[in-house]
């Protein structure tokens, strides 16, 4: 399967598991699974054919671990960054390392300082153990800045800190007390 293929299935299944399942007429369960033959049979009926092969493939080849399937294969998540409210991941709370890294763009920087990290349209902050990581993530909205997050201080004063199946630390807003600017 040809790599921008993949992508652009990627890039819909991310719309429909993490942020809008109703664009083709689907719902989430709690914890964010969808049957796997109704998303394949919606997504048809709505210009978006996928076959189980392609959909294994992206699975299979994200370079992020974007998505699981359940244990029976039946249904699929996305592992991390949703919006759609109340997807529960059933993460449990763990103890994050020292320091964890935020890519943003400089021109959010000032209004970082002013209030802080804040989830914005998604139901966490997404944080990194790799520095490299966050400069990826930085690129996506323009000149990259890598932010320094004090995540086992935090994490000591009551913040709690979950770690996605994919390895994403994931936790609510950052208070700028804990974020170190370059
Ligand atoms: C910024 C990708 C102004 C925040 C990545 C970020 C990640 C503020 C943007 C995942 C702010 C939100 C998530 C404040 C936060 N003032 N700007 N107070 N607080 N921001 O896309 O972390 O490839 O929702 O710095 O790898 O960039 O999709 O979050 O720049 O893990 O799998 O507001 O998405 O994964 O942007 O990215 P996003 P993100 P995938």
């Amino acid at each position: 399967m040809s790599k921008s293929r993949l992508e652009s299935t990627s890039k819909f299944l991310s719309l429909i598991l993490r942020h809008a399942p109703e664009t083709i007429g689907i719902q989430l369960d709690a914890n964010g699974w969808a049957d796997v033959a109704e998303l394949l049979e919606k997504a048809a009926q709505h210009g978006k054919p996928i076959t189980r092969e392609l959909l294994n493939e992206v699975v299979a080849t994200s370079d992020k671990k974007r998505f699981a399937f359940s244990a029976d294969e039946q249904s699929i998540r996305a592992n991390q960054g949703h919006s759609v409210a109340a997807v529960d991941l059933e993460l449990r709370p763990t103890p994050p390392p020292p320091v964890l890294y935020h890519g943003t763009a400089s021109r959010f920087v000032d209004s970082i300082k002013a209030t802080g990290l804040r989830s914005q349209s998604r139901n966490h902050v997404h944080l990194s153990s790799q520095m490299e990581t966050a400069v990826s993530v930085g690129k996506r909205h323009g000149s990259p800045v890598v932010l320094t997050i004090q995540a086992q201080a935090m994490h000591a004063q009551g913040h709690p800190f979950y770690l996605s199946e994919n390895g994403v630390w994931l936790t609510a807003d950052v208070p700028a007390a804990f974020i170190g600017f370059p």
